[in-house]
Formats: structure tokens, C-alpha cells, sequence
């Protein structure tokens, strides 16, 4: 199952009412434990708070032979505090967790897990179950950690890297029609997500992408992209794939092929990707194109900082700020929509440096910006190996309010918000109907929280 982050955690609020991005890996699971017929029911509650607060009664009553939590650090007391409520006797050594959260082991064996399996889990949890089942040991099991008769942490060596070309298509039979990311203003509905590679070969310090899921990256055969791409738009009805790679299409002639692919197969669709700023080089201009050609309306860039010096103390490269000079206004005028996003409170960050984010972001004039506070992440060199005295010293409330005053300054003071909003009405007016139905919800939310009488202690 998947949980939302835990009460209270900071910004939770953002993926529950805007980014309603479908969770992809459990679907990879279901679809490999149903291939080898096992039954799996997904409970997903990744934007649901109240089943997820309700969700130890449905356990406890539906009686499972085994339970897996996917877990992130924000998520992982949440995870705890199902596992509290669960019946001890029916699930005891049955409850399994998977996600980054196991990048913190600790953690997880703390929230009342059995067994945790460390990374890419789509051929490990079939080993897994033949565990259970009694076929092997489960030490003979790769890639997990639990403890042994005597209360020892045993933890497997790794489990081999699933081969890109093997991994078969998600089971969406679970599928909520409101899934959509609202700050994402090219997206429509049916909304799916689609990874087309595993693996990040940057390594930013304040990031465990490129930790939990390795430094090669693994880009999967074209076809078989194309086939996942093909079965949603026909099967399931897409007219949106958001592409969650941490970097889309690192090799050109990658790009080229599946381009042509999709107009191969005339899968009419829009999509969104993410980009590094040093992504195609040179030849920028030729693959947005082609990106624009292709049905592709979005691509999002993590910026995280104008400042060289900081750029480089994160282990990224001072000269992106200059490439994002370029690509920005090249993919704005082929009407690509362009996101920029930049992290506060960066190793190195001061009121000036903020500031210099906020003065480039409207130089370059990307559609969308985002600007949110580091978030410290367990298993980052930023966390786990960088001295203390590396980290900025702005607070985390003064971190908070330099994110709103950048918001109301980039979009109120400096124009964005009239520049989103033509680029919407432009190019995606059915964006604007989405967005009321959030408005509501919101503006639900504000009303219940002027009536609680919290409000009036
Ligand atoms: C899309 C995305 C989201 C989406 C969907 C999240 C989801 N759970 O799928 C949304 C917008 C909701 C989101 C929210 C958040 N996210 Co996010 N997100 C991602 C992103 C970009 C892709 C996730 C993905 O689909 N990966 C591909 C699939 C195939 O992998 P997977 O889901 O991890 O599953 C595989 C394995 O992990 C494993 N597995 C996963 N679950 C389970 C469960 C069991 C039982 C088993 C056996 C195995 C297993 O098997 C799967 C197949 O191999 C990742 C970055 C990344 N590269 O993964 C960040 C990432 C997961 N997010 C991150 C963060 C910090 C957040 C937020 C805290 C942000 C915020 N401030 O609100 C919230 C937390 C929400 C929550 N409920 O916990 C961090 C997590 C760091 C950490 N140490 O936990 C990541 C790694 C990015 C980063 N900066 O490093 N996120
Ligand atoms: C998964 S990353 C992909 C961006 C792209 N790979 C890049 O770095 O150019 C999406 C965004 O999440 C944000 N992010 C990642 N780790 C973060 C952290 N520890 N705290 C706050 N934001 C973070 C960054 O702004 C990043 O651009
Ligand atoms: S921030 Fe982006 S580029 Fe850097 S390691 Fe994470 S996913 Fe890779």
C-alpha cells in the first residue's frame, strides 16, 4: 500500500491537493507477483488521508498473507503508526516495507517492520514471497534486511540490477481518473506516469536519487517504452505521461528513436519530462524539436541554485546557470512550457544568494518557477557525510517565508502569474477546470481550519 506522508510532515499538503502523481512502483510489483499468480490488492492512499487513517480496520479485516508498505522518509512514521493498530497475532513477521525509507534501516525496523527490501524490488519480491511459501531461505533472498531467530539484523548482499528490458508493463487495474499534477499547467486527464530509465549519474549532495537507484543510468529499449506508452493511450485512455526519470532521455539518439516512434505508431498524447540543465549540450535545439514535434508540452529543470559557488559544494556544475540562460528562452519560443525549480536553504545560502535566484528566474522568464526549502534527506552525502558546519544557517520559518515572498514576487510583483496564465489559455484552457476543483478543496480546507477551535486556543 501506499500511505501519504506523515501527519504534520512539512508541505505535505503540496502532492495531497496539487500533485496527484499515481505511484508507480507497486503497480511494476503487482504486475510481477499477479504474472506469477499471486492475487494482489493495491491499497492506494498516497492523497487519502482519511482512508489512511482507517486503514489498520481494513487490514485487519481483509486478512492478507502478507502486507507491503511502500515507504519514503516522510512516510515512514506513518507506516508505524498503521502497524500499531494491526492485528499482532494475524500479521506477526508478515509486514514488509520497500522505498527509499529502507535507506534508513533503523527507521523502518522502528515502525514494526519484518522484512525491508533495500531498491528496485520488481524480481526481489517474487524471491520474496517463494520465502514465505517456504521454497528457500530467506537468507537465499537478495537485496532485503530482517532479523534472525536471535534478534541479529541479517542484511543480503544486493540484489542484482533488474535489466532495463525486462521490466514488464504496470498493473494500473487500481487507477484513480482525478490523478493529475496541477502545478504541471500542460497536463490533462486520464493523467499516467511512465519511467523510461533507472538511475542518475549526477550526485547532488542534498539528493538520494542517484543513491538509492545507483550512478548507471539505464535507459530501457525504446520498444518497450513505446509498448508501455501504446497500451495507456489505447487500454487505458491516457492523453497525458508524465515522465518521473530523474533525467528523460540522456542519449540523443535514444530521443530521436522514440520520437519517431510515437509517430510511428500515431499515439497522439501530451507529455511532461524533467531535464538536467547540461542535458544535450549543444545539440539543444535539434532535440527540443523534436521533443515539440512529438507531443511533448513540458520540460521541468532543477536549477536549484544560480550561485556558482553553492552549485559546486552540491556537486553540481557551475556552468548550469549559463545553459539554463540558453535552453529556457529556446524551449519558450518553440512553446514548450518551462518549469524552473530552486531549492532555499542550500549549503551556502544567504538572503544575497536567495535573492540571486529570484533575479535569474526573471531574467531567463521559465513559464512556471518553484521555489521550496531543502528538505534534509536521511542517506544524502548532506546528511549522512558533509560536516554540520557546511549547512546554511537561515532558519526553518525564514526559509519558509523567503519561498512565499519569492512566489508573490516572481508571480504577483514580476509578471509570472500573467505569463502562466497566457501560456494556459493559450495552449491548455481544460487546465483551468482542474485547477477550480483544487480551488475548492482548498478553499474547504481554509474554512475548516477558521471554524476548528484550535484556531481559538
Ligand atoms: C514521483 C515521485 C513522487 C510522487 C509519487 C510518490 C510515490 N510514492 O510514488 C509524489 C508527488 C506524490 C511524491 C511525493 C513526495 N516525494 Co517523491 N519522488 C517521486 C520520484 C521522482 C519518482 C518515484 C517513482 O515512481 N520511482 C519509480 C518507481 C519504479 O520506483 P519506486 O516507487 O521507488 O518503487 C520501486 C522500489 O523503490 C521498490 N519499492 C517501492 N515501494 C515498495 C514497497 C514494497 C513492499 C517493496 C517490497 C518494494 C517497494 O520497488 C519498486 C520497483 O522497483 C522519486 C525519485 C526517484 N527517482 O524515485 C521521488 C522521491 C521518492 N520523493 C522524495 C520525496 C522527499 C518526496 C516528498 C517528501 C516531497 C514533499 N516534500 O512532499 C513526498 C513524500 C510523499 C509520501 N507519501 O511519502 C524522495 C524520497 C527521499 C527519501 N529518503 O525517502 C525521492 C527519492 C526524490 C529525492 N529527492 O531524492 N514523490
Ligand atoms: C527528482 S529531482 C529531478 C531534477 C533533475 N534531476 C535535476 O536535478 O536537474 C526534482 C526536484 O526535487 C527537488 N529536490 C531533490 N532533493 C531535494 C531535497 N533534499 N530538498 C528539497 N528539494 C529537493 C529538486 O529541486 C529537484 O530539482
Ligand atoms: S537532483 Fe536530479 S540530477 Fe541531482 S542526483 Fe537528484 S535526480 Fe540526479
Amino acid at each position: 500500500m501506499y500511505l501519504p506522508a506523515s501527519e504534520g510532515h512539512p508541505y505535505a499538503f503540496m502532492p495531497e491537493t496539487f500533485q496527484k502523481r499515481p505511484g508507480l512502483g507497486l503497480r511494476y510489483l503487482a504486475a510481477a507477483l499477479k504474472a506469477c499468480g499471486y492475487s494482489v490488492d493495491l491499497l492506494d492512499c498516497l492523497f487519502d488521508q482519511e482512508r489512511a487513517r482507517n486503514l489498520a480496520d481494513e487490514l485487519n479485516a481483509c486478512r492478507y498473507d502478507l502486507i507491503g508498505f511502500s515507504a519514503t522518509h516522510a512516510s515512514i512514521l506513518r507506516v508505524g503508526s498503521v502497524v500499531s493498530r494491526l492485528d499482532r497475532e494475524l500479521y506477526r513477521g508478515r509486514l514488509v516495507a520497500g522505498g527509499p525509507a529502507t535507506l534508513q534501516l533503523d527507521d523502518v525496523f522502528d515502525a514494526g517492520i519484518d522484512v525491508a527490501v533495500i531498491g528496485e524490488a520488481d524480481e526481489t519480491i517474487v524471491s520474496l514471497v517463494r520465502a514465505y511459501e517456504g521454497r528457500t531461505g530467506f537468507d537465499e533472498v537478495r537485496g532485503i534486511a530482517f532479523h534472525d531467530e536471535f534478534d541479529q539484523r541479517v542484511v543480503t548482499p544486493p540484489a542484482a540490477i533488474v535489466s532495463p528490458g525486462r521490466l514488464s508493463i504496470p498493473d494500473w487495474s487500481v487507477f484513480d481518473q482525478l490523478s493529475g499534477d496541477l502545478l504541471e499547467i500542460s497536463m490533462k486527464r486520464p493523467y499516467y506516469v511512465v519511467m523510461a530509465s533507472r538511475g542518475c549519474p549526477y550526485h547532488c549532495a542534498y539528493c538520494v536519487a542517484w543513491k538509492y537507484w545507483g550512478s548507471r543510468y539505464r535507459g530501457r529499449p525504446v520498444d518497450r517504452v513505446l509498448d508501455e506508452v501504446e497500451f495507456l493511450v489505447r487500454t487505458r485512455g491516457a492523453r497525458y505521461i508524465r515522465f518521473l526519470d530523474d533525467v528523460f532521455a540522456m542519449r540523443l539518439d535514444w530521443l530521436d528513436a522514440f520520437c519517431e516512434g510515437l509517430r510511428h505508431r500515431d499515439l497522439r498524447l501530451s507529455w511532461g519530462i524533467t531535464l538536467h540543465p547540461l542535458t544535450f549540450g549543444s545539440d539543444r535545439q535539434r532535440a527540443f524539436r523534436m521533443l515539440k514535434d512529438s507531443g511533448c508540452k513540458l520540460v521541468n529543470y532543477g536549477a536549484q541554485s544560480s550561485d556558482p559557488t553553492i552549485l559546486r559544494t552540491i556537486g553540481r556544475s557551475a556552468d548550469e546557470p549559463a545553459a539554463l540562460r540558453e535552453a529556457i528562452p529556446m524551449a519558450n519560443d518553440m512553446g514548450l512550457a518551462t518549469v524552473l525549480t530552486y531549492i532555499f536553504g542550500l549549503p551556502g545560502d544567504d538572503r544575497d544568494t536567495i535573492r540571486g535566484n529570484i533575479e535569474f528566474a526573471v531574467a531567463v522568464r521559465p513559464t512556471l518557477v518553484d521555489f521550496h526549502p531543502l528538505d534534509y534527506l536521511p542517506g544524502s552525502d548532506l546528511v549522512d557525510t558533509m560536516p554540520m558546519e557546511v549547512r546554511c544557517a537561515l532558519t526553518t520559518a525564514d526559509l519558509s517565508r523567503l519561498c512565499r515572498d519569492a512566489f508573490l514576487e516572481f508571480y504577483g510583483l514580476r509578471g509570472g502569474a500573467l505569463r502562466a496564465a497566457w501560456f494556459i489559455l493559450r495552449n491548455n484552457p481544460e487546465w483551468l477546470a482542474y485547477a477550480s476543483r483544487a480551488a475548492g478543496v482548498l478553499l474547504g480546507l481554509a474554512a475548516r481550519r477558521a471554524v476548528s477551535p484550535l484556531n481559538r486556543v
